[in-house]
């Protein structure tokens, strides 16, 4: 009698096991469907950090653009300024970030994956027209053919002259049916933040 109940409890505990597992699934009708590629989902970014490595002594800066209540609401962003030598290239990684997740979401891996659907563009504007450049080569690509530049990964180098100005990131994307191009208007835009910028002989 006691080894009866036992199997009916067993077997009631199985079914209720089974059950439990049955209405998981249905509830949960599509638990590993990919990120659509280029569906532009709106993500939070409070954070984007240059990591620059100077190419003559390997020495690395991090310089980084954060508004963690948001962009356009709440507190201004905190913007650090690009501090360049003269005559110099640094190759550059670009992170984003959304620090509002814990830990940090990285979402330039997503945008990396979909790199088929993204592009970068990176401009400086002198602050005076004294002849000084700084200029960007995108070095990473997308997969599409003929490949196209995706700009996470870019050589920065400055001219002979020192001045300050501006260093302007914008992110595009391109949608369904939105063949991407190398063309600063085409896309939609995703992310669009300045540095300020110093190009100077630094003082001992
Ligand atoms: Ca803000």
């Amino acid at each position: 009698m006691r080894n009866l109940s036992k199997k009916i409890l067993l077997i009631g505990t199985m079914a209720l096991f089974l059950f439990a597992c049955k209405k998981n699934k249905s509830a949960d009708p599509k638990p590993d469907t990919p990120l659509d590629p280029g569906a532009g989902e709106s993500e939070n970014i409070t954070r984007v950090a240059l990591y620059l490595t100077n190419q003559s002594t390997s020495k690395i800066d991090t310089v980084e653009w954060k508004d963690v209540d948001g962009d356009g609401i709440g507190n201004p962003p905190v913007i650090d300024s690009l501090i360049l030598l003269p005559n110099t290239t640094y190759n550059v990684q670009l992170k984003i970030f959304d620090d509002t997740k814990n830990p940090a979401d990285t979402i330039s891996h997503e945008v990396e994956e979909e790199a088929d659907n993204h592009i970068f563009h990176y401009t400086f504007t002198p602050k005076t027209a004294n002849g000084l450049l700084v200029t960007t080569s995108i070095l990473d690509k997308d997969k599409l053919s003929p490949a196209l530049p995706l700009g996470l990964n870019f050589d920065l180098t400055t001219n002979q002259n020192s001045g300050e100005g501006s260093f302007e990131v914008v992110l595009r994307h391109f949608g369904p049916g939105l063949a991407k191009t190398t063309n600063p208007s085409d896309g939609e835009e995703d992310l669009k933040i300045a540095f300020p910028t110093k190009v100077e002989i630094l003082q001992k």
